[in-house]
């Protein structure tokens, strides 16, 4: 870091830097954001900044960690405030944030965590945690007890670790204290996703204190949302371009690209800001939406992260530069597509066109390594289910056998050079377990994979189309390397 000055205040900020047209300060805080990491910082703190500048209103946001201190340490000398960098091709644009009022480590003060959940003030609770860290059974809604922060909070609810038990031990205390409830908002890429938090939250409470569970049923809300923003992790780069562009030294600066999209269910039983006057829409079903999103975005996001990454493309635009895997990736918009339901003001085509755009953003460096994280964690939603509705209704499944062939391909845990690489999954120990016992042919690969507990839905497991179509591809891949299948896969495909 240079010797600048630390970003802590507005003053000596100057234009084209945007500043929030309100002071943060006159606002109180009227949301806890549990994981503010950048994804927060470029989205749902974005529009609350927007909101406040024309609607006023006590709607800041205090975040909270669940680990780590770094975002803290990043944020609270600055007041909260930091740098958002919007890139594309044409240049970058800074804007500074204020809606954030300050972030508590939870690592440094559970109680602290915990009396910011609990504050009268306190109308809303929104999450951005990733899809691993709730705990929750995606079929049967309820809480896994294996999980290890689920275990550690029904032992100890009243000192909880995680997302699930910090709002259930929160909404104990509300109760006592006589205060209302609070809206729960999930902003993580799960399909339906305030359904799924509610029924976890609901199982979880209902193991610690069943009244307790009723009390929430009654007063809480869990509305869906889905969210969109494009946001690598900050680098070097991103904290060196923040501190050319607006003279002060900021810890917590991002980087994301101009797109966004936020489409919530409008169901707040406390109220919430105008996030529509930054583009948010409010509606009566997300799911159609997340869908869309989940499937064609995030699934296409997942085929370009383990089939580029294992050919040696660091980042997506690279990806995107090869005339083999740009044929893949729209071949898959089309098959996501051809799974959704029309969506009314929607045309799939221009949003697949769209996101080939953002995808190609010179600007954006979204590392296909990053993106391949927690793969079982992502793979149902993104590519699973859609296959399931692609094989049922009679279409083609090669691309989502192709990119489920490439995340097995990836499980395995070395490059084409034999290079290996750490595969950062929840499940990291299950795969490993699960390939140890298999030989290295393809069938068997896949049949250890297609094996491991709650993963592959039964529709596929049962599919002699869907495995030989996977199983082929996965050979292939085997064989001659990845670069060379994605070619001959293309090529098959004029
Ligand atoms: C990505 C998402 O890392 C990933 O898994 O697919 O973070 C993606 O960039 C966002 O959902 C875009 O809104």
């Amino acid at each position: 870091m240079s010797g600048r000055e630390r970003l802590s205040s507005l003053d000596g900020i100057r234009a084209p830097v945007r500043l929030p047209a309100y002071r943060p300060s006159d606002h109180g805080v009227g949301i806890v954001h549990i994981g503010c990491g950048a994804f927060h910082r470029a989205h749902q703190a974005v529009y609350t900044d927007d909101a406040l500048a024309q609607h006023g209103g006590d709607w800041r946001i205090r975040g909270i960690s669940l680990r780590g201190l770094d975002v803290a340490d990043a944020l609270n000398p600055q007041h909260g405030l930091y740098t958002l960098l919007e890139r594309d091709g044409e240049g970058t644009k800074a804007r500074i944030i204020g809606s954030i009022a300050g972030v508590i480590a939870a690592a440094r003060g559970r109680e602290a965590a915990l009396a910011a959940l609990a504050a009268p003030a306190i109308r809303i609770v929104s999450l951005t945690v990733t899809e691993k860290a709730y705990g929750i059974d995606r079929s049967s809604g309820a809480v896994m007890p294996s999980h290890p922060a689920i275990a550690h909070d029904l032992a100890n609810p009243r000192s909880p670790e995680g997302a699930l038990g910090y709002i259930v031990e929160a909404l104990r205390l509300r109760r006592e204290a006589g205060l209302p409830a609070f809206t729960v908002l999930c902003c993580d890429n799960l399909p339906e996703n305030g359904k799924l938090i509610r029924s976890g939250t609901l199982d979880y409470a209902r193991r610690i204190d069943p009244d307790l569970a009723r009390w929430i049923e009654a007063n809480a809300s869990f509305p869906s949302t889905m969210v969109d923003r494009i946001t690598p992790a900050a680098s070097e780069r991103t904290l060196v371009d923040a501190e050319a562009l607006t003279g002060f030294s900021d810890h917590a600066a991002i980087e994301t690209e101009p797109f966004s999209q936020w489409v919530i269910e409008d169901d707040f039983v406390a109220g919430r800001p105008t996030w529509e006057i930054g583009g948010a829409l409010l509606v009566k079903d997300v799911a159609p939406y997340e869908n869309m999103k989940l499937r064609m975005l995030n699934g296409t996001h997942s085929l370009i992260a383990y089939a580029g990454f294992l050919s040696g493309y660091r980042y997506v635009r690279d990806a995107m530069a090869s005339p083999g895997l740009t044929r893949l990736v729209r071949r898959h918009f089309d098959a996501a597509a051809a799974t959704l339901q029309p969506l009314e003001g929607i045309n799939l085509r221009s949003y697949a066109e769209d996101l080939g755009r953002r995808f190609e953003n010179p600007a954006i460096a979204h590392e296909t390594y990053q993106i391949a994280m927690d793969g079982t964690e992502k793979l149902p939603q993104r590519l699973l289910v859609p296959a399931v509705s692609a094989l049922l209704d009679g279409q083609n499944i090669a691309s989502f056998a192709f990119a489920a062939a490439s995340w097995m391909r990836y499980c395995l845990g070395r490059d084409d050079q034999g290079e290996s690489y750490a595969l950062r999954d929840p499940r990291e120990e299950d795969i490993r377990t699960a390939l140890s016992a298999a030989s290295d042919d393809a069938t068997a690969i896949s049949r250890a994979l297609h094996g491991l507990d709650n993963l592959f839905p039964d529709e596929l497991m049962a599919s002699t189309d869907w495995r030989r179509a996977v199983e082929m591809r996965l050979e292939r891949m085997l064989r001659f390397g990845m670069l060379k299948t994605i070619e001959d896969e293309a090529a098959s495909l004029n």
